[in-house]
Parts: C-alpha cells; structure tokens; sequence
C-alpha cells in the first residue's frame, strides 16, 4: 500500500496553499471559466471572449474546448493527439449544462473538433453518446470537415514506441509506456466549466484519450457523470488523469453529489480523490488522476493523487490564474 500518513502529510503541505489560493473569497471578481492543465489558460481566454460577446456557457466552453483541439502541439487533445496502439488517432469529447443536455462522441475519428460533433449530438439527435464509426460518419454528414489527424510528430512518436514496446494488444500495456500513465505523453485531457453571471452553468471535456491505448478503447473522458458532470444550482466538476480510475467510481458524479450533499468543491475534489486511493491501493501507484470543480457561487476546488495537475481560473474582469493542485500523495 502507499505510505497513506507520509505521503498524505508531504502532499497535503503541499496543497494547502494551492487550495487556499483557489478557495479564496473573490466576491468582487468571481470565478467565470476554469479548466484543466496549463493549457486551460489559453483555453479559458477563449471561452471567456465568447461569453463576453454575448454565448452562452454552452458556447463558452466549446470555444475553449476547440482551443487545445486544434493545436499541434497538444499531444492528448485533438489535431496534435498520439494514435490509439493501431495507429489512429481517435478522440472523445462531450457538452453538458445545467438542464441535463448532454451530447458526447467517442473513438471518433478524421474530425478535429470532436467537440463541436458532441454539440451536434445534443441538438440533432435523440441520443446522448455516439461511438466509432457511426460518431464519424454523423459528424460529416453534418458537414463537419474530414481531416488527417495523425502529425508527422504523433505518428513518429507511435513508430518509436512501437520499436521499444513489443505490441500486443493487452491491457495495462500503458504502463510499459516511456512515461507511466498520467506522465506528459498520457495526459492533458481538456475539462472546463463557465458560470455565467446570471450563475447558468455548462462543462465540456475533449481527449485523444491515453496515447497507444488499445483499439476502441474509450475514456473517462466522454461519459457524463466520468470526465464531467453539470446539475443546477450545485455545480460542475470535471476530471483528467487515467480515465478508467474515473470510470469506476463515476468520479465526476461523486464529486458533484458530494456539493449537493453541502461540501465544498475542495472537500468534494478530496472526497473522490481519497475514494479511488482507498479503493485501489497499490494498483493506482505513480498514477494521475486530478478533479476539478466549480460551485454555483463559483468558488473552486481542485485535488489530485500526486503533484502536477495544474488548473486555470479565469474570473469575471478577465483575470486568468494557473494554480497549483493540491495532492493526496507527494509522488
Ligand atoms: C482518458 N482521462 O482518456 C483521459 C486522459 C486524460 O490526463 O485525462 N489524461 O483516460
């Protein structure tokens, strides 16, 4: 088992302050956007400018959610994004509000913005989650462009890994991985939230998903209640990390049950968090797996297994801040 009380100790030092820099009171200047990663700033900008041009929050975190999509140099998110362990790049995205409207895609393929093909499934299908093929032949049929996804840098990342790790399509080949899951090749997964002033909330999430994982694996990441969760009038929580360390507690879910239920978004973050390191002991060691949330007064919280999951807060007069998350472990 990990040293719980050791590590326990040096990571909560280490988060105290983080947490009560993301915890204190802004009243004046509330919190509009936060997102994951340090990505989520350029991110954040761009949800911000949308809302301020008078979107929606709906509209607000698709345009920050295309951000990292499009970006070459974002290995775990759209355009840049390293290929499943077959060589394709597939991707996984979702939108939420807070009136339960949610669209998602999965192992979706040749579209950038698996984003904008999750919106569409909100609004012009009856169904919440479209996967593989289908995911792909909806979003261009509603004129969605077709694109190349796999770089020249993604695709020789994948020939290298390909020379070094014997390929056979097993699980928990990740952790064979040049870096464990949740190291920079694996994440920076993409969750933001925008409250807008009138408190209306929505959540979006957009992943390659784990570089070289097997074909037709699917994240945390597009599964409501997983890589994101929005109610009314309690909040929004969003997760990055090893998806399947979500998946099995419907981590984003827990998060937000735990603000219905009168925790602070901190506490609820630390809550899910403790859960999954009980749950899982040894079997989730030198993994990453980080939540992010935002209340309906807008006070945020994030918590993190280890140190390095980062977060971006933007706030009503257009201030942006990248803060530090508090961990349960100190490596
Ligand atoms: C996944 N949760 O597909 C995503 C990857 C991620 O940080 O967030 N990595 O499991």
């Amino acid at each position: 088992m990990h040293d719980l009380s050791r590590r326990g100790a040096l990571g909560l030092g280490l988060g105290a302050a983080a947490a009560a820099a993301s915890a204190a009171p802004a009243a004046a200047d509330p919190v509009v956007v936060a997102s994951t990663w340090d990505f989520g700033r350029a991110a954040n900008q761009a949800a911000f400018a949308r809302l301020t041009a008078g979107g929606n929050p709906l509209d607000a975190v698709e345009a920050g959610a295309k951000v990292p999509e499009a970006d070459p140099d974002n290995h775990s998110v759209g355009y840049g994004g390293y290929p499943d362990r077959d060589g394709h790049v597939t991707l996984d995205a979702i939108i939420m509000d807070e009136d339960g409207r949610v669209g998602a895609v999965a192992a979706i393929e040749d579209v950038v913005h698996a984003i904008s093909a999750a919106r569409l499934v909100m609004e012009r299908t009856p169904h919440t989650l479209l996967v593989g093929e289908g995911a792909t032949r909806f979003a261009l049929e509603q004129g969605m462009p077709r694109a190349k996804l796999l770089t020249p840098e993604a695709e020789k990342a994948w020939r290298d890994w390909l020379k070094t790790a014997r390929y056979q399509p097993i699980a928990n080949i990740e952790n064979r991985l040049p870096g464990p899951p949740g190291s920079a090749l694996n994440h920076d997964t993409l969750g933001i939230m925008v409250r807008a002033a009138d408190g209306r909330i929505a959540a979006a999430c957009t992943t390659s998903g784990m570089a070289f994982k097997m074909r037709g694996r699917v994240g945390d990441s597009p599964q409501a209640g997983c890589g994101l969760f929005v109610e009314k009038r309690v909040g929004a929580a969003v997760s990055s990390g090893v998806g399947e360390e979500v998946t099995r507690i419907a981590g984003t879910s827990r998060v937000v049950a735990s603000m219905r239920a009168g925790l602070s978004p901190q506490a609820a973050c630390e809550e899910a968090v403790r859960h999954i390191a009980a749950l899982r002991g040894e079997a989730i060691k030198g993994m990453q797996v980080g939540f992010l949330a935002l209340g309906a007064t807008g006070e945020v919280g994030a918590y993190a297994l280890v140190p390095g999951f980062t977060y971006a807060v933007t706030r009503r007069s257009g201030a942006t801040e990248l803060h530090p998350s508090a961990s349960l472990f100190a490596s």
